[in-house]
């Protein structure tokens, strides 16, 4: 029999279209069910092996929490993919948390997001908005996030991990933004309310978190290891320009990696992404240089404990 490949398995992510980004700034957006489906599908077979899902209002493309919004596109990826769902918890800054929650509590996905922190979240591409908009919530939303807290307090973190963590055996993608966060999520172990093994994506270029410096990267992984030691696995998603540069980095470290119009609308240098898949390609061709593979979803599966 040929002997078995041990290089080791790279999870990719797919973060199909966020809350952040708004539709004048790419035609190239999912914004209907129709389209989220269509990507997602498409991402899967890309080779992402998690599903990042938000929702947006099929009317103007506005973030919605709406489930019946999400309920249009999660039996469809569901049913053309073997991938892991993970839907978002954060949603917006500006939404409530039980708005946040409400799609998780009637899908009981796999995965959902758990942010580990409250913060200040700028819309990171506001510094070169548009002159023209093509709708009048988009400049709107822009000018809110100068105002608004993302909040994530213990109480909400605690009240998450406990409706969906402990009521829907829902794992988690521990969203940390800073080095403190990695503390949080540490108390919330040592306590009890998390365990197995976790999964922590270090998200770096939002404004607002730790900066997109390979130095905070080093960084953050130096300080999990101290506190997780062999109990975790990293993933890496960076904002805009710093997306494939700080996800390569995660890669060569031993991490994963993030891809998705979510996190940058760019497919190379100035050049829109025409789709997630191409993104998830890109990554692939990066992986295959450092000589690693893409896990399967059975793989990421089994590399995180998943519920299947
Ligand atoms: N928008 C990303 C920077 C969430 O959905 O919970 C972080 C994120 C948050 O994905
Ligand atoms: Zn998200």
């Amino acid at each position: 029999a040929p002997a078995k490949s041990s290089r080791r398995k790279v999870i990719i992510t797919c973060a199909v279209t966020g809350s952040v980004h708004t539709p004048t700034m790419s035609p190239h957006l999912p914004i209907t069910p129709d389209q989220i489906a269509s990507e997602a599908i498409a991402a899967a077979e890309a080779g992402a092996s998690i599903l990042h899902l938000h929702a947006r209002d099929p009317k103007d493309g506005r973030p919605t929490a709406d489930p019946d919004v999400f309920m249009q596109f999660l039996p469809r990826i569901k049913q053309a993919t073997e991938a892991v769902i993970n839907i978002s918890t954060g949603g917006s800054s500006l939404m409530t948390l039980d708005d946040r929650l409400a799609a998780s509590l009637r899908a009981e996905p796999e995965m959902c997001s758990l942010n580990m922190g409250s913060m200040n979240f700028a819309l990171f591409p506001a510094l070169d908005k548009p002159t023209e908009w093509r709708h009048d919530w988009e400049p709107k939303l822009l000018e809110a996030t100068r105002s608004s807290i993302f909040k994530n307090t213990f109480a909400d973190m605690e009240l998450i991990l406990d409706r969906l963590g402990k009521g829907c055996d829902t794992r988690f993608e521990f969203e940390c933004y800073d080095v403190g966060h990695l503390y949080s999520l540490a108390h919330f172990r040592d306590r009890g309310l998390v365990s197995g093994h976790l999964f922590i994506q270090f998200v770096f270029g939002v404004l607002g978190g730790i900066g997109a410096d390979p130095d905070n990267l080093t960084h953050m992984k130096r300080i999990a290891d101290k506190l997780f030691g062999d109990g975790y696995s990293f993933s890496v998603l960076a904002a805009g320009r710093h997306q494939m540069p700080m996800i390569t980095m995660a890669a060569a470290m031993g991490g994963n990696v993030r891809v998705g119009l979510e996190d940058s609308l760019y497919d190379g240098r100035g050049q829109l992404a025409r789709s997630n898949a191409d993104q998830v390609r890109r990554i692939r061709k990066v992986l295959e240089a450092l000589s690693l593979d893409a896990a399967t979803p059975a793989e990421a599966r089994d590399l995180l404990g998943l519920k299947g």
